[in-house]
């Protein structure tokens, strides 16, 4: 069987997982940052390496495109994901998605394989939305679930704004998103979870991807002596929103698994030691699988904060910051990846993606799928994200055979386009 080039992908995870590590070592490839254009230059290299057009659209998603005379009419076979990352993060994800793709053309190129149809693989912008919110956002647009004039204008958390710097980093491309109309898409990626690791699964075949609500709560309350002031005049804002966080683990705790909550970000004003907390600004991460949950834990979540006014006296405003809903994804392609695990003696099982995926976005466009491999002790969007170097060769090699299902072309023996 055809198989990857495993040393050239694992030389290529570790090279991009070196880029974009701050003063501290720590790996932060924030969208649009010069950290993020340092990895986008590389996989711009690594696709013209491997004699890919080189393609980046007004969002600054970045395409590498293989297509020969015969099939460049043909609707094309997608692969990609992202390699923006969250603040200390890890080396494999999203990044190893793109890696195998470039590896997984190369691979069918020296191996003389003539697809029928165009493969393209995809970096899409801000998949994290760490700096930019929403995140998936390179990928929203890509699908039209978001105007690319909007995108640009996004503000970051840093108060600067992505159409500017994508610019700076010349990364602001001129192809409309969504030139390319995929016939299929199929991402690999880590799972980001303990599932695969802890059954003892080498392929996850994911059939669906959970509904995330993400929103920002700003609680007023009132500054005062943190010395002189009796505990029942106090208008804490700080007090307020620790309630909201055991609130929503108690929710979570109660919800028998299936939804999860994080607050992620919180901030005081005016922050000091001696001072009641006026001002409580913090973000939550709602998700479950199911869409009708979802909502009920969004609606029990909004009367108990209108709760919370009442008993502790403040005001507490919510901001929706992104909302989508859960996505099933195509049965055929799940059926292919199950069986392209199988006939390399794989285990693989079902699985749910937990994470946001830039897959969940794609999957509007065409048939859509992923493909997982485990992450030991379930760890990720920290430096201690790991998964074996045999666990990425196997899920890449799966990745290489549903590309070879999905293109229908035929090896030539001599070295394709
Ligand atoms: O938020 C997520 O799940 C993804 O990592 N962007
Ligand atoms: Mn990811
Ligand atoms: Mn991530």
């Amino acid at each position: 069987m055809l198989s990857i080039n495993g040393n050239r992908l694992i030389e290529k995870i570790n090279a991009l997982g070196a880029i974009g590590k701050d003063e501290e070592g720590k790996r932060t490839r924030l969208a649009a940052s010069d950290a993020d254009k340092a990895g986008r230059d590389a996989v711009v290299e690594w696709m013209k390496d491997a004699d890919l057009k080189v393609v980046v659209d007004r969002i600054g998603n970045i395409f590498g495109i293989w297509e020969t005379p015969m099939n460049k009419n043909e609707a094309p076979f997608m692969l990609g994901s992202h390699i923006d990352t969250v603040i200390n993060a890890g080396q494999y994800d999203g990044c190893y998605g793109v890696l195998a793709g470039i590896e997984v053309i190369k691979a069918l190129k020296e191996a003389g394989y003539v697809p029928k149809r165009p493969i393209a693989v995809g970096a899409f912008t801000n998949e994290e939305g760490v700096r930019y919110a929403p995140d998936m956002m390179g990928s929203l647009v890509y699908a039209g679930g978001l105007s690319v004039e909007d995108a640009l204008t996004t503000i970051g958390t840093d108060g600067t704004i992505l159409g500017e710097e994508l610019k700076r980093i010349g990364y602001e491309g001129t192809a409309e998103p969504g030139f390319l109309k995929p016939y299929a898409y199929v991402e690999l990626h880590i799972e980001q979870g303990p599932i695969l690791d802890v059954e003892g699964f080498q392929i996850g075949a994911v059939e669906n991807l959970q509904g995330i609500s993400w929103q920002q709560i700003t609680v007023e309350g009132a500054a005062n002596h943190a010395g002189t002031t009796p505990i029942a005049q106090r208008i804490d804002a700080g007090l307020a929103a620790a309630k909201v966080i055991v609130f929503l683990r108690d929710r979570c705790d109660n919800s028998n698994a299936t939804t999860v909550a994080t607050v992620g970000c919180i901030e005081f004003e005016p922050n000091a030691i001696n001072v009641i907390p006026s001002k409580a600004v913090l973000t939550v991460d709602m998700r479950n699988p199911n869409e009708d949950k979802l909502k009920e834990e969004e609606k029990v979540f909004a009367n108990y904060l209108k709760e919370l006014e009442k008993t502790d006296k403040v005001g507490i405003a919510a901001e929706r910051l992104v909302r989508f809903e859960p996505v099933k994804f195509d049965e055929a392609i799940v059926k292919l990846v199950e069986q392209a695990a199988e006939k390399r003696g794989f285990t693989s099982r079902r699985i749910t993606s937990g994470a946001g995926q830039d897959a969940q976005m794609i999957a509007r466009m065409c048939p859509t799928a992923m493909i997982f491999v485990p992450s030991i002790n379930g760890i990720s969007h920290n430096p201690k994200e790991f998964t074996p170097d045999k666990d990425l060769i196997a899920g890449a090699n799966v990745l290489l055979d549903v590309a070879i299902e999905m293109t229908g072309g035929q090896m030539t023996g001599g070295r394709g386009y």
